[in-house]
């Protein structure tokens, strides 16, 4: 079933719908790029990071699509300073979008992504306000995920740019992977308790430098991803609102959770849209370990 009518199927509420078409039809362009649009771009991004041109490129594709279309009034995305108001918008819908994740892979070939968090209003709301989120995986196949709170599915791209239903109500299943970001010496003491008990349990490593990767194996394999408050960096690395919520909507729709090691990532209230956050998701057995072992911590 394609994903127009599997929306449809499912009772999406139409402006929705029309917004995940959108934003689906988008990554036939955004992959393109991935041949003609190599290298860096001379520019930084807000948080100082140099913009790979298939950054840029994805950004400009993502928000030329939505202002033409009015179907959000708000656009946050990781590569612009500001949050666009779209002028004469037909929904109230505000998104968040981190056009490219994992985009320092580009130059080796490895999965990279596209992640949506979309709002009913401003962005600068808790998650767990969200009306849907969703991602798109570029690896050796296309896939989107997403999920409006009734499910969460998953389709693959074909090549005149539709996608059809892959699996439908993905849940996350046990096990045992982890893939934890920062350098090891930097670890704090209660993150690193968590790790070494993962390891004796007998967790394999897997951490590939793409967020958006790294959780859609975690997705269907088990286990849990970090990247933790560490020396130096308490506030951690990734952004909360391009890439903490939304796939932490996924994923708690999946049946697993989503923590910053002491609350819910989703009850969160964003104050800028460059709030970083500590972030553990995957299984719930696993965030409630990592909030157990910080709690103890008296952190
Ligand atoms: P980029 O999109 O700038 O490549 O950042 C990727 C990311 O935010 C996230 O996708 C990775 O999990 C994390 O950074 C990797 O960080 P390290 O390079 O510090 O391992």
């Amino acid at each position: 079933m394609n994903l127009d009518n599997f929306l449809r199927t499912k009772g999406t509420d139409e402006d929705l719908a029309q917004l995940i078409m959108l934003l689906s039809k988008q990554a036939l362009d955004i992959k393109a790029g991935f041949l003609s649009a190599r290298g860096t771009a001379d520019t930084k991004n807000v948080y100082g990071e140099t913009q790979m041109a298939l950054d840029k490129r994805a950004d400009e594709i993502l928000i030329a699509a939505l202002k033409a279309s009015r179907l959000v009034n708000w656009i946050a995305t990781e590569e612009q300073p500001d949050i666009i108001e779209v002028e004469g918008a037909k929904n109230p819908f505000g998104v968040t979008i981190d056009p490219l994740d994992g985009s320092s892979l580009i130059d080796v070939n490895l999965a990279v992504g596209t992640i949506v968090g979309i709002y009913p209003g401003h962005v600068l709301e808790p998650g767990n306000t969200m009306l849907g989120a969703l991602y798109i995986l570029y690896g050796p196949l296309t896939t989107l995920t997403y999920t409006t709170g009734s499910g969460v599915h998953e389709f693959v791209m074909h090549e005149d740019g539709t996608f059809t239903l892959m699996q439908e109500n993905l849940t996350i299943p046990d096990g045992k992977i982890y893939a934890p970001g920062a350098l090891r010496k930097d670890y704090l003491p209660y993150h690193k308790q968590f790790i070494e008990q993962l390891e004796l349990e007998g967790y394999k490593l897997r951490f590939s430098g793409s967020f958006v990767a790294d959780v859609h194996q975690i997705l269907h394999k088990g286990g849990m991803f970090t990247y933790p408050a560490f020396a130096g960096k308490e506030s951690g690395k990734l952004r909360l609102l391009f890439e903490g919520t939304p796939l932490g909507k996924v994923v708690t729709e999946a049946g697993g959770a989503v923590s910053n090691g002491t609350v819910n990532l989703l009850e969160v209230k964003p104050t800028a849209v460059s709030n970083r956050t500590p972030i553990y998701i995957g299984g719930r057995k696993e965030i409630a370990l990592i909030e157990s072992y910080k709690k103890n911590a008296g952190t």
